[in-house]
């Protein structure tokens, strides 16, 4: 029956992330996969999340299937947190959300809607992009090409080109876009490049598909959403609002991975397409798995509608973005002491858990069988992987093979 099956190559990170887990050696340093590490090396749970299972727990009640959307009061939550509580776009009903099985789950969904319902759209994404974008929406059968973004001369974006293939794209291109905290370059468009692209999106038709999976890890919760809320008051030149995706992710913000808390969010034109489009999302939903899990999502509704929960959350999400902002500076100290004269400031200027080093795939390779130091052979790190304990090694490591 089987005969004729390949073999699954594995997925890069998550095969480095196992090999690292198998690697004997007790000085390995992990800054492979992207997942926030608190400073003795281990996933934090959250205090706030803490809580917040306690009081789900403590309500003792009846597990029925959700709606296929999900649960009410935490896609209301997820509404507000993107885009501010009383932002005209989500008091007038013009924005259709659903609960997904993190963002991935939201991901696929909105790329299936895509498919069904602007079939002759294709997908644009940066170059680079976290490889997975490009599987999700080839696999929902649409076709996927990329627009200019990384710059490796200067470690910043390729903006003036990437403007020059958006503005060339045929109408109704999705476009897809990191909203903060670029995977895996950690380099973001400025406030100031937002407000030239979003334009652009507008008068040529687009639809901007925002991927927000590192809401917080930036600048701050309401910072980080600055493309959601640019583009929500947007206009085309018809004086209608720009319609877009975005989806949002908990995995990191709330340190809730393997619960697989996330959301999809339709910016419509008005409360009555945003209630068609929520049907067939909807309906997206029924074919593939049907409804979503409770806990997570009531696990992140409690907190960000708790007013306790919620400061003691921003509390804890500064608390991790404060301490990947120390392991860059870190980092950036003893490279800069071991490499005198090397430019190395992209250490600092790159934005949340990931830097990318310019490090080819023979330079990894050397680091991880000579020093035990796993990164992505891109030449991604995860800051979040270092701590007090480990970054001096990893600095030491890094300016060996950058000599
Ligand atoms: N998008 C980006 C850019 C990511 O880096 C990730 C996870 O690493 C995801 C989406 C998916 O996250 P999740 O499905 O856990 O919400
Ligand atoms: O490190 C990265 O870029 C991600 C991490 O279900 C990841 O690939 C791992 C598992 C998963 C989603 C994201």
């Amino acid at each position: 029956m089987f005969e004729s099956v390949e073999t699954y190559a594995g997925d890069p990170i998550l095969s480095l992330n196992d090999d690292f887990q198998k690697d004997p050696r007790p000085n390995k340093i992990n800054l492979s996969i992207g997942i926030y590490f608190d400073d003795a090396g281990r996933i934090p749970v959250l205090e706030s999340v803490r809580r917040a299972e306690h009081a789900v727990a403590s309500r003792d009640t009846p597990k029925p299937y959700l709606p296929m959307e999900g649960a009410a009061n935490m896609r209301r939550a997820v509404q507000r947190l993107l885009f501010g509580a009383e932002h005209p776009a989500v008091t007038s009903g013009r924005i259709a959300t659903i609960q997904s099985i993190g963002s991935s789950g939201g991901l696929k969904v909105g790329a299936d809607f895509i498919a069904r319902w602007l079939p002759g759209s294709a997908v644009w994404v940066s170059d680079p992009t976290w490889d997975n974008h490009r599987s999700m929406f080839e696999g929902a059968g649409l076709n996927v090409n990329t627009y200019p973004y990384y710059d490796p001369a200067t470690g910043g974006v390729r903006f003036d080109a990437m403007l020059d293939t958006v503005r060339e794209l045929p109408p109704r291109s999705v476009v897809l876009l990191h909203a903060c905290c670029h995977n895996p370059t950690g380099v973001d468009l400025t406030r100031e490049q937002w407000d030239r692209l979003i334009p652009l999106i507008a008068e040529r038709d687009l639809l901007p598909y925002l991927d927000l999976a590192y809401q917080g890890f930036g600048d701050g919760i309401e910072e980080d959403a600055y493309a959601v809320r640019a583009l929500a008051g947007a206009r085309r030149p018809d004086g209608k609002p720009v319609a877009f995706f975005v989806a949002n992710s908990f995995s990191k913000s709330m340190s809730l991975y393997g619960e697989r808390c996330g959301a999809l969010s339709v910016a419509c034109a008005d409360a009555a397409e945003a209630d068609r489009v929520l049907g067939q999302l909807k309906f997206a939903v029924r074919r593939i798995y049907s409804s979503p899990p409770i806990h997570g999502g009531q696990i992140v509704a409690v907190i960000l509608d708790e007013p306790e929960l919620r400061a003691r959350w921003e509390d804890e999400l500064g608390g991790m973005r404060e301490r990947i902002r120390a392991m860059r500076q870190a980092l950036h100290r003893v490279l800069s002491a071991q490499l005198p004269g090397r430019d190395l400031d992209y250490f600092l200027t790159q934005r949340g858990m990931f830097s990318y080093t310019g490090l080819g795939a023979a330079q990894v390779d050397r680091l991880r069988e000579e020093h035990g130091l796993y990164m992505v052979r891109s030449g991604r790190i995860c800051v979040a992987g270092l701590n007090t304990s480990n970054v001096e090694a990893a600095a030491n490591a890094l300016a060996a093979v950058m000599r």
